[in-house]
């Protein structure tokens, strides 16, 4: 695949490897949005992703969102970019309370989710796990 194809559709549709709020959509990514942003974000093909893989994405996820590019993603930005947005999570990830996400922050939360969805603790991601989680979320607009 193409790999910015590839990137796009792992930014487009991947819960649990999305930014800030576990999905890109307005509604939850269905199983086989899941699958295929998966497959694109397992750069070495191997059916799992390594923690190197998955922050990876974080990077091009974060990227793709701050759309005026100077490194830092701000609420507005989150909004924008996923519908389930959540505003307590993105307080959450903003540890120096500065209303911006630095590549730190956003990388920080994401790999502290990586070890939650990795549920049998073997160090990578199964797709049955990220679907496990993503089914864990709270639909778009249960969230505050
Ligand atoms: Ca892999
Ligand atoms: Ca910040
Ligand atoms: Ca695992």
């Amino acid at each position: 695949m193409n790999p910015r194809i590839a990137r796009l559709a792992a930014v487009a549709a991947v819960a649990s490897v999305a930014l800030l709020a576990g999905a890109a959509g307005a509604q939850q990514a269905s199983p086989d949005a899941v699958r295929k942003a998966f497959a694109a974000a397992d750069a070495n093909g191997d059916g799992y992703l390594n923690i190197d893989e998955y922050v990876a994405n974080v990077i091009y996820v974060f990227r793709d969102a701050d759309k005026n590019r100077d490194g830092f993603i701000t609420e507005q930005e989150s909004i924008a970019y996923s519908a389930m947005h959540s505003p307590e999570r993105f307080r959450s990830a903003d540890r120096n309370g500065d209303g911006r996400l630095s590549v730190g922050e956003a990388v920080a939360i994401k790999v502290i989710d990586f070890f939650e969805i990795d549920t049998n603790r073997d160090g990578v991601l199964s797709v049955e796990e990220v679907l496990a989680y993503e089914r864990s979320l709270p639909a778009a607009g249960a969230r505050r």
